[in-house]
């Protein structure tokens, strides 16, 4: 999300919760965002329909909690997924169906394929289905806001995973449940940290980073910049670019940069899959990866346990995609009127030579 469609939706979300809003204004306004008008108009449903004339009406969220949920047997579980495009997410998806089969819960699953407008549709068309929970992993931070207050308005619980949402818009305890995830500074901060090290304090870096504007890429680029900033006065980002957490755009993202950069000694990446698209990158142009050039990432994922075996990556801190039995347990504790924090924080451990091959039948 660009900078003009963040204002845009913080405008959206603020005239919701003041009810400054007409319905005309809010539709051309979502449109612009890339919401469809169908779904821009489930959303103003659901929102409890935003005053026709400026100046009344809008039935905003933005105080409260969320809504309490009855016990049952048996709960209605949406899981909107952002994209299935690689292992972590494909992990991810399996580890919730399979804890809502033991369960036996019936889950509704959508894949949003990488379109933050196809996301928020999807949660529209949950709401719509009156399901006790949504749990939502929100593509980019500002995106999915003005659908989870619109989930909160439909008395739908949402619990973020995965990927939080911008505190300034939407606060857990208050417009969602909370969140579920990783400590992604931490995740930044740990490979900056083995890095310094493997490199002896001296590096040209490239920076492979993640989804624009989602969480972790935020706050993964956060931990590791300042951590270098900090303590490595002699090693330098030199290029720092967006590669969509993807093997092929990290690939090619690292082709390009390599052209203009071909002292490069480092590579830090957002995730497993761009440091892989980034060794194939550095093979095709001659330098040897995990001796040319040292790498390092995030996940965990099998082909990067494996990289690291074959000496090509120097290192993985991983993010856990297993949210099933995390997610429905916290679901459990909200029935049960338990307090949660704003932050469920999952605890990672980190893969080198030293325990790669060990850990190797755990992985996804
Ligand atoms: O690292 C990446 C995925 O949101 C924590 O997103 C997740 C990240 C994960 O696509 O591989």
């Amino acid at each position: 999300m660009n900078s003009e469609q963040r204002e845009v939706i913080d405008e959206i979300v603020t005239k919701i919760r003041t009810g400054r809003m007409t319905r005309r204004t809010f539709l051309e306004r979502a449109v612009t965002v890339g919401l469809s008008s169908t779904a821009a108009i489930s959303l103003l449903e659901a929102c409890g329909g935003i005053s026709t004339s400026a100046g009344g009406g809008g039935t905003a969220s933005g105080s409260g909690s969320p809504p309490p949920l009855a016990k049952k047997s048996h709960y209605k579980v949406g899981f909107s997924q952002n994209a299935s495009n690689n292992p972590w997410r494909l992990a991810e998806t399996a580890s919730i169906k399979q804890e809502a089969a033991r369960r036996g819960d019936t889950l509704v699953f959508t894949d949003a394929s990488n379109s933050a407008s196809k996301q928020v549709s999807d949660v529209q068309s949950m709401i719509a289905q009156k399901l006790d929970v949504l749990l939502i992993a929100p593509i980019t931070e500002d995106a999915l806001v003005p659908a989870v207050l619109a989930a909160k308005q439909a008395s739908i619980r949402v619990i973020l995973i995965d990927r939080d949402v911008n505190h300034a818009l939407a606060k857990p305890n208050q417009d969602y449940v909370t969140f579920i995830g990783s400590d992604f500074v931490l995740q930044g901060k740990r490979d900056a940290d083995w890095l310094i090290q493997a490199m002896g304090g001296q590096a040209k870096i490239i920076e492979l980073e993640g989804t624009t504007g989602s969480s972790p890429a935020i706050d993964r680029k956060k931990g590791f910049d300042d951590e270098i900033k900090a303590k490595a006065p002699g090693m330098q980002i030199i290029a720092s670019q967006d590669g969509d957490f993807n093997r092929d755009t990290g690939r090619r993202v690292m082709e390009t940069l390599l052209q203009a950069h071909p002292d490069v000694t480092a590579v830090y990446a957002h995730n497993d899959e761009m440091a892989l698209g980034a060794i194939s990158a550095l093979q095709a142009a001659g330098k040897k990866p995990g001796k040319d050039v040292i790498l390092c990432s995030i996940d965990g994922e099998r082909d990067a346990l494996n990289a690291i075996i074959a000496g090509e990556l120097g290192t993985t801190v991983q993010s856990s995609p297993f949210f099933g039995p995390i997610s429905f347990q916290t679901i459990d504790q909200y029935v049960s009127g338990q307090k949660l924090p704003n932050w469920i924080v999952v605890h990672d451990l980190q893969f080198t030579k030293a325990n790669a091959a060990q850990n190797l039948a755990n992985s996804f």
